[in-house]
């Protein structure tokens, strides 16, 4: 709770043990979040999505430096193993992040993407909750598309960009569906590769086949040459315009029930399991079932009879 008065207060440091503990899932993860929860909310979480190597972090990269310009604080949480952001990256990526490592105002955290307990998604949300408390203004979330973990992460963010690229091969259809849906505003970036144009035909095609669905705005960029970075932040601002505070309200009242549905059950398992494995009776059915005098199955079953739970 000290920890969290530090935090508080804009102590980095403090930020970044309360950042490890959350992760770690640490017994005092849970004072350090009932602390500082009632100061979040005021953040506006953009999450950011696609394939490995589409140019994730590259984007986010100018896109604080373009939040920065606007004199508000800046969170980066990254939950891309390949992320330029986690350390592990070639020299290039290190020289271009330092603009951001020397600025008091911008803090970026990688988050491990296994390990956690009660999974990514708590974490994340955890990490983010606490960007929040610190009072960083703009939360920009990078997630590889790749799995269900990472589309649920990104999916309850304020907005969702998600970053498609000219040239992979049959574009469109090589992109996993569900990164498709969550989209409220699409950037195709490396629009300085040829077929840009072509993938943006496509693109709407296929968002002309849903008319029940809001157009998502599709913005070009080229973040290597921080090309066409000041519309995407003017499309994220008129979008979030349109879409209003209804929309966000909306979004905040779905992360709020997946978040609690997720920690309960976690908590839940933990418990019931912990309580059943203690006990002598699980003991004995191990031994039955080495012994093959039962199945697993039926000791599974047996073991769920205590709990009443069928
Ligand atoms: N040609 C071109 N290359 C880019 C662009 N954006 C990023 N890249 C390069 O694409 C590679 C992957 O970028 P990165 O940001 O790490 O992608 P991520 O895996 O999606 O985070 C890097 O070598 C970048 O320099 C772009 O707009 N144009
Ligand atoms: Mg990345």
């Amino acid at each position: 709770v000290q920890l969290a008065e530090r935090l508080l207060e804009g102590d980095v440091r403090g930020l970044a043990r309360a950042m490890s503990l959350v992760e770690a899932g640490a017994p005092e993860a849970a004072a350090i979040l009932r602390a500082t929860y009632p100061r979040t909310g005021s953040a506006l979480v953009i999450g950011v999505t696609g394939a490995p190597g589409s140019g994730k972090s590259s984007l986010v990269d100018r896109l604080v430096a373009a939040y920065r310009g606007g004199g508000g604080r800046v969170g980066v949480v990254a939950v891309d193993p390949s992320s330029a952001f986690s350390g592990g990256a070639i020299l290039g990526d290190r020289v271009r992040m330092q603009n951001h490592a020397t600025d008091a105002d911008v803090f970026i955290r990688s988050m491990a993407t296994r390990g956690q307990l009660g999974g990514l998604a708590r974490a994340t949300n955890d990490v983010v909750d606490l960007l929040d408390a610190a009072r960083y203004d703009t939360i920009l979330v990078e997630t590889v598309g790749v799995g269900q973990d990472e589309v649920e992460i990104v999916r309850t963010a304020d907005v969702v960009l998600v970053v498609l690229v000219p040239g992979m091969g049959d574009d469109i259809q090589a992109i996993k569906a569900g990164i498709l849906e969550i989209a409220d505003l699409f950037v195709i970036n490396k629009a300085d590769r040829e077929g840009a144009d072509r993938l943006h035909a496509e693109l709407d095609s296929m968002l002309a086949l849903d008319p029940q669905r809001a157009r998502p705005p599709i913005l070009h960029t080229v973040a290597v040459r921080d090309t066409g970075i000041g519309q995407l932040k003017l499309a994220i601002d008129e979008w979030l315009r349109r879409a209003g505070s209804k929309r966000r309200a909306e979004r905040r009242r779905e992360r709020a029930g997946a978040r609690l549905d997720s920690l309960l059950q976690a908590k839940l398992v933990q418990r019931v399991v912990e309580r059943l494995l203690s006990g002598a009776a699980h003991a004995e059915l191990v031994e039955r079932i080495a012994d093959r005098r039962i199945d697993p199955y039926t000791a599974v079953e047996a073991l769920l009879e205590r709990l009443e739970v069928r």
